[in-house]
């Protein structure tokens, strides 16, 4: 049979990964982790909310203010767990670092405060009878000095305290925009030093800064990759919108992390830098056909408008100048938290991968102009499915350029089968139109 890449279809796989599959990746021993930064609120509910929650299930959620400063606050608009003697059947327990624990059952209307930024409730149930569960929103708010200071949960508080809220800051200040950014305001592509320790070359983390993972607000892992390229925008592949059959998914609570590494854990988060970004809109390129990979391109507005001088983790990639360049030949560099191999798991931590980029021929495989190949022709390292989005970037006077993003392969690190990414510089017009007013580096 022919090789026709240019549709997709059946030989092909998108490198992007549903929500749910993913989602249904990380679990630690029997009782399913959840982990999130709690930018500004979380809900957590039991298991099949608002139907019953099956017997025997675990869920444990490990909930961490972005904002140090802040504590978090638990109110439920739903609470019915099963009683039992102490609550030794089914039972919600919560802690904190270093804290109190209180463990809860029966119809409450609870509300809690943590004294820290975080938070760790743990959901059991147990083979017998079985309840609606619970609906309960996490905030995070500045510690009020109005808490019980007695260290313990304010379980029997049965009045409410209404959290504030915490507000989204004022939407940005709209900047006057400026056309183009005084040179040397702030300067794209430029990776985070890396270490050597010992002789072996660690990877620091946040090295490359532009670096965006795309996930929902109340989901722990990211499901495809993305890049900053403005203050204002993010790229990514139009086929990270779409399920498999094609239908477009919701874009409700769609959120990107900026400033991560380690995707379950906040231990490498910096402070004020590693956080959820909302989306305003997502712009799905308009010759996008899901049923194939051509024009695999979107852009994400974001509703914040980001600070380059705020911190280093946080800056943007650079664009190619040229849109005729074809890259072919020149080393590649792609990173994500994609699959470590075709169907395994998904790594908490940010990879990266060195690959040579193809000529346009890609080796015969055909391939539309809108695609970029790469890979090694003995197969063994490539990107693959939850590195969808991501960028490819090659080093041009010091400084990463993004030629491609991630967009699919006939599984992955297969020999003589190198990863097809959306080609940058066929795109250039129309990211420009579409990102009009944003303010780009240099
Ligand atoms: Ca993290």
């Amino acid at each position: 049979m022919k090789e026709d890449w240019r549709q997709g279809g059946v030989m092909v796989t998108p490198r992007t990964l549903l929500v749910g599959e993913a989602f249904a990746d990380h679990r630690a021993n029997d009782c399913e982790m959840k982990k999130e930064l709690v930018e500004e609120e979380v809900t957590i509910e039991s298991p099949n909310f608002p139907k019953k929650y099956p017997n025997k299930a675990c869920v444990r959620w490990e909930l961490e203010s972005a904002d140090p400063e802040k504590t978090l606050q638990m109110e439920c608009d739903t609470f019915v767990v099963k009683k039992s003697k102490k609550c030794r059947g089914d039972r919600l327990t919560m802690s904190e670092e270093g804290g109190s624990e209180s463990t809860i059952c029966g119809k409450k209307e609870p509300a809690f405060e943590t004294k820290s930024n975080k938070f760790v409730a743990e959901f059991h149930s147990n083979g017998k009878k079985r309840a609606k569960g619970f609906k309960c929103t996490v905030r995070s708010v500045r510690a009020s000095t109005g808490v019980t200071s007695t260290g313990e949960w304010n379980t029997d508080n049965p009045t409410t305290t209404k959290a504030p809220v915490t507000t989204k800051a004022p939407a940005t200040t709209k900047a006057p925009v400026t056309t183009k950014p005084p040179t040397g305001t702030c300067k794209c592509g430029e990776a985070n030093p890396t270490r050597i320790v010992g002789g072996t070359e660690v990877s620091p983390t946040h090295k490359f800064p532009w670096h965006i993972g795309l996930k929902k607000k109340n989901h722990g892992n990211y499901w495809c990759g993305g890049s900053i390229i403005n203050n204002k925008f993010a790229l990514t592949a139009a086929h990270c919108f779409f399920d498999n059959e094609g239908n477009r998914n919701s874009d409700v609570g769609l959120v990107v992390g900026v400033g991560d590494h380690d995707m379950y854990q906040t231990s490498d988060n910096l402070s004020g830098v590693t956080r959820l970004v909302d989306v305003e809109k997502v712009i799905i390129h308009g010759n996008y056909n899901p049923k194939g990979y051509d024009y695999d391109m979107a852009l994400l507005q974001l509703k914040e408008t980001l600070d380059f001088t705020k911190h280093k983790a946080v800056q943007s990639v650079c664009l190619p100048k040229s849109s005729t360049t074809t890259y072919g030949g020149e080393t590649g560099f792609a990173y994500g938290w994609g699959r470590l191999t075709d169907g395994g798991n998904q790594p908490a931590k940010l990879m990266e991968v060195k690959l040579p980029i193809l000529e346009p021929s890609c080796w015969g495989k055909q391939v539309t102009k809108r695609m970029l190949c790469a890979g090694y022709k003995e197969g063994g390292k490539d990107t693959c499915q939850g590195d969808s989005g991501g960028p490819l970037t090659v080093i041009e006077s010091n400084k990463h350029t993004q030629v491609g993003v991630v967009s699919f392969g006939q599984g992955c690190a297969n020999a003589n089968s190198p990863g097809v990414y959306a080609r940058i510089t066929e795109f250039l017009e129309w990211i420009k139109k579409n990102t009009a007013g944003a303010t780009y580096c240099d």
